[in-house]
């Protein structure tokens, strides 16, 4: 443990109330560690209250707490209010205050505000920041702090941590899987998850619209440049035909991404009705820097995987525009 996690971990030991926030449109790092984070305080006999812009359905509504969980600032605040000065906030998995959403402002006015998190480029914009870059996981780093903190683990927070480290590895698969990942994922698996459960939970959930949703937007697959970018598109009149939305097309770029020649795979997303405007995801494997490619046009993201919006467009018209440059991409 670094000096500043052991100083969070004081912190929140020393705290009898906490208010809980994570990023909007949270993944399963984000809400795996506010639930399993959630659970973990409530063990150590803590009140803790957890924050969601929106509230959360569908791929991880398996998780345990969800229903607890506060949509609206009113009942948050009344709780802050009741604690007086035994109060802090924790902001988690959330890499600048914009990514907190709407209510970012108001939350960061909780003192001591305390910001844990893996992403680079974090700034730090609490009171008190533990970052680590190289973590897989927020969860990971929430198990850590736990230990820490010498709190127990039940199978429930094993279960919301588990999930958060599966998520954000892609099943221990990305660069930031080290040696420690899989010792935290053994301990968690000793505290009672059973991974089977969990990764039907994850990846065992397709519905016959999301498959028939794929066999469209994968007729439209292309590649170019020797086959090292592939491209597919998907519009709005595929989601009325399969009676799906664009959150069931989620994952569908790693297909391009997956085949072995390809550097970039491209995903584009036909505008909604009111704006007009094609979404761009662009995944990268290897050296290829599509952060600067979405930066070009206003967007932004990782190296590995970015994105942008292009407005007044068709999507064969922004295809036409971003070909050239990531052709210079490939030849850099
Ligand atoms: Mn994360």
């Amino acid at each position: 443990m670094t000096t500043v996690s052991k100083q969070a971990a004081q912190t929140i030991s020393a705290t009898g109330n906490i208010v809980l926030a994570t990023h909007v449109r949270p993944d399963g790092d984000a809400l795996g560690s506010l639930l399993g984070f959630a659970d973990i305080l409530e063990g150590m006999g803590k009140r803790v209250v957890c924050y969601l812009e929106e509230p959360v359905s569908g791929l991880y509504s398996f998780l345990p707490h969800l229903s607890q969980v506060e949509t609206d600032l009113a009942p948050v605040f009344a709780f802050v209010r009741e604690c007086g000065d035994d109060i802090m906030g924790i902001c988690l998995d959330c890499g600048d205050l914009e990514r907190l959403g709407k209510s970012g402002p108001e939350l960061k006015k909780i003192h001591p505000f305390l910001i844990i998190d893996h992403h680079q480029g974090n700034s730090g914009f609490g009171d008190l920041a533990w970052i680590e870059p190289h973590r897989s996981s927020t969860g990971e780093m929430i198990h850590d702090l736990a230990v820490e903190m010498d709190a127990h683990i039940s199978k429930e927070a094993a279960d919301c941590l588990y999930t958060a480290i599966v998520t954000d590895t892609g099943s221990f698969q990305y660069d930031s899987t080290s040696d420690h990942t899989f010792a935290v994922a053994g301990n968690l698996v000793a505290c009672g998850v059973q991974p089977a459960v969990i990764s039907q939970h994850l990846y065992d959930n397709a519905t016959f619209g999301r498959l028939r949703l794929m066999q469209r937007v994968l007729a439209t697959l292309e590649s170019f440049f020797d086959n090292r970018v592939g491209v597919m598109r998907i519009s709005r009149e595929m989601l009325h035909a399969t009676g799906t939305t664009f959150e069931d097309s989620e994952g569908f770029i790693n297909l391009p991404r997956s085949v072995a020649d390809v550097r970039v795979a491209v995903f584009l997303k036909e505008s909604d009705e009111q704006k007009l405007y094609v979404s761009v995801s662009l995944r990268a494997k290897g050296d290829c820097d599509v952060a600067a490619v979405a930066a070009k046009f206003g967007g932004g993201g990782h190296r590995n995987a970015a994105g942008f919006r292009m407005g007044d467009r068709s999507m064969q018209q922004v295809l036409d525009i971003l070909l050239p440059v990531l052709e210079q991409v490939l030849n850099r």
